[in-house]
């Protein structure tokens, strides 16, 4: 079989092959979904007193536990009070303290008081993401816990898509197209330089 020595014919086969592997490469990448802010639930029982473990969530065996959002999350925050007794739930943003709360609600996000009776405190997280720390302002040194705002890169842009099916079958037609092309070529050119042998090939013959 004879090579194919003519550099116009290997440029073009290159330009074909690299176009091949820039259909591909975007489908065979794994695709990394941006983070979108949502509706969150968040439920908290606070208990200091005659409670299985002292803290938030002191009803359970992991209290305080780390809570983690997404800014631009709506938080939907249900508490209530394992021991009866009064809490208050307070992000400490400006740092000051969680038993501080004449900036609360304005500054730091706080809900009312409530003890037996259990509320909802509803709040959009419109915090600089970063890592807070979160209390009862009633009980700041049992009932603490750190709350992570984490960046909303969704903001002002859509989501990618995750289903990578239809993105197989979106690029399928376009790069089996190409490798049509390159098959049809390479078919082509070993046809053509097959029939054209030079004079002195022509000669050994
Ligand atoms: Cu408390």
């Amino acid at each position: 079989m004879r090579r194919l020595s003519n550099p116009a014919v290997t440029v073009t086969l290159i330009l074909l092959v690299g176009t091949g592997i820039g259909v591909f490469a975007p489908t065979l990448l794994p695709t990394i979904p941006k983070v979108q802010a949502a509706n969150v639930t968040i439920v908290l029982s606070g208990c200091v007193f005659a409670c299985p473990n002292v803290g938030w969530n002191g009803t359970t065996s992991s209290p305080n536990p780390t809570i983690t959002v997404t800014r631009d999350d709506m938080i939907s925050l249900k508490l209530s009070s394992g021991d009866t007794i009064s809490h208050r739930f307070l992000i400490d943003v400006d740092g000051d303290g969680g038993q501080y709360q004449d900036d609360c609600p304005a500054v730091d996000p706080c809900s009312s008081l409530f003890a037996t009776t259990p509320t909802t405190y509803i709040f959009q997280v419109t915090l600089t993401p970063g890592t807070y720390t979160y209390y009862c302002a009633l009980h700041p040194l049992q009932m603490v816990g750190k709350f992570i705002v984490n960046p909303d890169l969704s903001v002002g842009g859509t989501t990618r898509p995750a289903n990578k099916v239809g993105l197989l079958v979106a690029s399928a037609g376009p790069a089996l197209a190409i490798l049509g092309a390159i098959g049809a070529t390479v078919l082509y050119l070993r046809r053509s330089t097959s029939r054209k042998a030079t004079p002195q090939e022509q000669e050994h013959v």
